[in-house]
């Protein structure tokens, strides 16, 4: 499927005005550090947005939100709240691989003139313009690649928003996607003054006691396969009420299996409903872990997917565990 250049999606940016920003629900850093990227570069271009959230997220990545006013964002909490979004008649929509990964939003941006800016590799091209690159380790490489096509200058809050998305999808540049273009983008940022110490230290901290109360039961159930390249772990929904924890606090377990040494794959198993079960994957070096998570109705990177399956939790795990034992 054909994309349309950078240039041809910066021009249409130039000539039009009145945009929604939006990324995919459940937002990670490089969703966050994408949507704010492009509201401050549609600042600098004067032109009228509004970045449209799934969740209150501001406390959570304080960061770069300390750059917006409040009627910068919207978090729409009923339908009848939609309407206030009428007046825009564009989207862009980053970081997104399907309209399905917008939730409820997905029916109103549907019937906007869409701009589709993505790196996952199975990216459905739902825009009315596309561009769409699995080479780059995060969308906010992409973002950095089109400043030039657009004459906007790295002021503080756009460098510290695009080095949250490449930071946050590279690992803070030690997965296997951080390619010399990752590195440079953060070195250039780093010369421009942008406090990239500060961001790691945000990406790699614990947001708070019951989330490492949390990893302590998730990590008591790690368990490796019989050749030593398959780990993973479980969260039942009992234990996550047990602990009390907001389910939204519960991400990034499945870095614990992979960082063990040896490992090709990783997987988390957390159980956020009874019988609804969050699945990730994450592989090291040959795994397209994509392809798993697509036999299981998910989707992502070749390594770094996940995917959401209804059933019981442990006929779940031998399922799964069965269909990567044969891959691997
Ligand atoms: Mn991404």
């Amino acid at each position: 499927m054909k994309n349309n250049s950078l240039s041809e999606i910066s021009n249409y940016i130039k000539d039009n005005d009145d945009y929604l920003i939006i990324g995919h629900i459940d937002p990670d850093g490089d969703a966050v550090g994408s949507i704010m990227a492009y509201k401050f570069l549609l600042n600098s271009l004067n032109k009228s947005a509004k970045i449209l959230l799934h969740s209150d997220i501001s406390s959570k990545y304080k960061m770069v939100f300390k750059y917006l006013k409040n009627n910068d964002y919207y978090v729409c909490t009923t339908n009848s709240n939609l309407n206030k979004l009428d007046d825009f008649s564009n989207a862009i929509v980053l970081d997104t691989a399907n309209l399905e990964r917008l939730g409820q939003y997905k029916k109103y941006i549907n019937k906007k003139y869409i701009i589709n800016i993505d790196h996952h590799q199975d990216n459905s091209r739902f825009g009315n313009l596309n561009y769409v690159n699995a080479e780059n380790s995060a969308v906010g490489m992409i973002i950095y690649k089109q400043l030039q096509f657009l004459n906007v200058d790295i002021k503080k809050e756009l460098g510290t928003a695009i080095a949250l998305a490449v930071l946050a999808d590279t690992g803070s540049l030690k997965y296997p996607n951080s390619d010399p273009d990752s590195f440079r983008l953060i070195a250039d940022l780093k010369e421009k003054g942008i406090d990239i110490v500060e961001i790691n230290r945000f990406l790699g901290s614990y947001p708070s006691v019951k989330y490492l109360k949390m990893l302590a039961e998730a990590l008591h159930n790690i368990q490796v396969d019989k050749t030593d390249r398959i780990a993973w772990l479980v969260l039942s929904n009992q234990e996550i009420k047990n602990i009390k924890i907001n389910i939204e606090e519960i991400n990034n377990l499945v870095n614990y299996p992979r960082d063990i040494r040896g490992i090709e794959v990783g997987i988390s198993f957390i159980e956020k409903k009874q019988d609804f079960i969050d699945i990730s994957f994450r592989s090291h070096s040959y795994l397209d872990v994509s392809k798993i998570a697509h036999k299981f109705g998910g989707g992502g990177h070749p390594r770094a997917a996940g995917t959401k399956v209804e059933g019981s939790l442990n006929k779940v795990i031998k399922d799964v565990l069965d269909e990567v034992k044969r891959n691997v």
